[in-house]
């Protein structure tokens, strides 16, 4: 129960030397996307009297707390960017309670810190750096999350930060350190324990988990930073909407990489992992280990099925969108 050795001292070092970074982005224009079918959902687990760790067959924990260090990124006409470092540290991935693709829950070890986005990419955030903004629920305001973001849009988006060459390379979180940083140093099922209502998290109310009261079901997005946020200071990792990241679409954890990068080889490389749930999602999906797969924009789809359900992204994006990590430039 303890970080290891390493990452105590990356902690220690970054601790030490704080900084904030603030570059400036333009403005370029892409095209609305129409709303469609909501994401995969799982089915709502029972009520129940849950035990207190559901990873029992591994112990490594990561620190609980970020390491202080942020950055602002100014996009462009005094809008901002906010990062915060999570620090570098070792966590079991994954559930013996969920769904086969959540197993065998494995050691990862992240041995360099990291930024991420405070909260998910705003509407307007999306606008400065894009000049539009493709969400289902536009008027909720520039301070809701940006949706109906497939996954090359994201990368266009990113594509355009790195273009700043500030030092940093942004990019989206590798689904390890996506769940490292929704874990925040817990075991339990959410950041918050092993239940969660929507007065917690934007999500289907109806189906809250763990025992949880039945609460509101918004079916829409809602300001970033509306609940608490996880120890690592990071605001609606469960819920509001999903969030893509780097990695293809695994059945199970077998072969996965225990270094926290991208698994990027083998899989099924015509969806990719969007984590957290969103708010059409129950509470089941909005858990820390929970998968979810979607389609890309990317590839070509090889069945009639799956030409006439999803030929691109723009046709299953609702409820998806996206956070930035952002490391170090090296080269
Ligand atoms: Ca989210």
């Amino acid at each position: 129960m303890k970080p290891l050795g390493i990452a105590n001292t990356v902690l220690t070092l970054f601790l030490l030397f704080g900084f904030v970074t603030v570059s400036v982005f333009g403005q370029h224009g892409t095209g609305r996307e129409p709303p469609n079918t909501s994401p995969p959902s799982k089915t709502a687990s029972p009520k129940r009297n849950p035990p207190a760790s559901r990873q029992s067959s591994c112990s490594a924990q990561s620190p609980t707390q970020a390491t202080g260090r942020r950055r602002a990124v100014n996009l462009g006409g005094g809008v901002i960017l906010e990062m915060l470092e999570i620090p570098a540290g070792s966590f079991c991935m994954g559930s013996n309670d969920g769904s086969s693709d959540e197993k065998p829950v494995h050691r990862v070890t992240l041995r360099q810190p990291f930024y991420m986005g405070k909260y998910e990419v705003t509407q307007a955030q999306w606008r400065s750096v894009m000049g539009s903004n493709p969400s289902l629920n536009e008027a909720c305001g520039g301070n809701c999350p940006v949706e109906q973001v497939s996954w090359d849009k994201a990368q266009n988006f990113i594509n355009k930060l790195n273009d700043n060459n500030d030092g940093f390379t942004y990019r989206l979180p590798t689904e390890a350190e996506w769940e490292y940083a929704c874990r925040a140093g817990t075991t339990t099922e959410f950041a918050f324990g092993n239940s969660l209502s929507s007065d917690q998290a934007n999500f289907d109310g109806d189906y809250p988990y763990g025992g949880a009261a039945k609460g509101v079901s918004r079916r829409k997005t809602i300001a970033v930073g509306s609940f608490a946020p996880n120890t690592f200071g990071l605001y609606d990792m469960h819920g509001n909407v999903m969030e893509w990241c780097q990695d293809w679409y695994h059945p199970s954890y077998h072969g996965a990489p225990s270094d926290g990068s991208a698994w990027l080889s083998g899989g099924d490389q015509k969806q990719r992992v969007a984590r957290g749930g969103s708010m059409y999602g129950d509470g089941s999906v909005l858990r820390s280990a929970s998968r979810n797969a979607e389609f890309t924009a990317v590839i070509k789809l090889s069945t009639t099925q799956e030409q006439s359900l999803i030929t691109d992204c723009d046709l299953n994006c609702d409820g998806v969108g996206f956070r930035v990590v952002a490391v170090v430039r090296t080269q």
